[in-house]
């Protein structure tokens, strides 16, 4: 097996993206961050505490459909203890436009308690969508517009520029590019970023996802590979080879590695192996 790489990866446009939110992060009321309920701690950016200072906060928890539905009740719950205000999502298919403006207005409570003591009208309020890479930012943007208004596709880096989508007279969001931050101290931050999607696969190990991954299922979910493949669970390598025995991914006799490591790595994005959340918050 290769040795552990560091995975860093911030291209040119996410530099140019953070300067563009710190720019209009003043015309915004409040900041709607969008993290992966599959991983909450690791899709955490920790340059945004910086970036957005005081500003009132909405945490989004996306992909629920994704993420395994008791671990997502801890993650609400243990936000909500640090006093945010979260909200646990199926970006596609869930309908919550109501329940955000009621957000919205409970965050910016003491915002529209000022213009009213004033006697300005209440004007829409205006939220930045914030996230890492392909966390389901722009498809958020487009469910609630009920129309394609924001460019989406199952990879990350797809929004490129700042955009302003009206809403309705209540609320106007601005969709922003995906950022990550310069470098992981972590490595297991990097991988789970790079398993589910949030880091370009051509600059990954992908060999290095897929041992990640076995193990983590191995230590965590014992006897689910092998309910899932009918395989024997044993060293993690072994246990993918047994997998690629069995689907027959050979090459002249023997396995074709690279075949396997995409697939096996495939069926996780693809949820082959039922909904996962692959970190729990401290406490647990
Ligand atoms: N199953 C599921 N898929 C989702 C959900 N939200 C988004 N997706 C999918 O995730 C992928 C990424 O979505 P985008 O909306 O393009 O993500 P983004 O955050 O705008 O990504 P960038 O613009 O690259 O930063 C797309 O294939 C979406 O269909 C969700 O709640 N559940
Ligand atoms: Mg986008």
């Amino acid at each position: 097996m290769s040795n552990q790489k560091q995975i860093q990866w911030f291209p040119g446009h996410m530099t140019k993206a953070k300067r563009q939110m710190e720019e209009n992060l003043k015309k915004v009321d409040f900041v709607i961050e969008i993290r992966d309920a599959r991983i909450p701690f690791s899709s955490k950016n920790p340059m945004l505490e910086n970036l957005i200072q005081n500003k009132p906060r909405l945490i989004i928890l996306s992909k629920r459909d994704k993420a395994d539905p008791k671990a997502s009740d801890l993650w609400k719950k243990a936000l909500e203890k640090e006093n945010c205000t979260v909200l646990t999502l199926d970006l596609i298919h869930d309908s919550y436009f109501k329940v955000l403006v009621e957000k919205a207005n409970e965050i910016c409570s003491a915002l529209i308690e000022k213009q009213k003591r004033r006697g300005i009208r209440p004007r829409a309020l205006r939220a930045m969508v914030c996230g890492i890479p392909n966390v389901g930012k722009s498809t958020f943007i487009n469910t609630l517009a009920k129309r394609k208004a924001a460019m989406t596709a199952d990879r990350p880096g797809v929004t490129k520029s700042l955009q302003w989508i009206k809403l309705s007279s209540s609320l106007e969001l601005l969709d922003t590019p995906g950022v990550l931050w310069p470098k992981f101290d972590d490595q297991d931050i990097g991988i789970r970023l790079a398993l589910l999607g949030s880091i370009r696969d051509e600059v990954v190990n992908i060999e290095e996802l897929a041992m990640y991954a076995c193990k983590w299922c191995l230590d965590t979910k014992p006897g689910l590979l092998a309910s899932i493949y009918q395989v024997d669970e044993t060293t993690p390598w072994q246990t993918l080879e047994n997998i690629a025995r069995k689907r027959g991914y050979l090459q002249k006799g023997q396995i074709d590695e690279n075949r396997l490591v995409r697939s096996f790595v495939k069926d996780i994005r693809e949820d082959k192996l039922g909904p996962l959340t692959w970190e729990l918050p401290d406490d647990q």
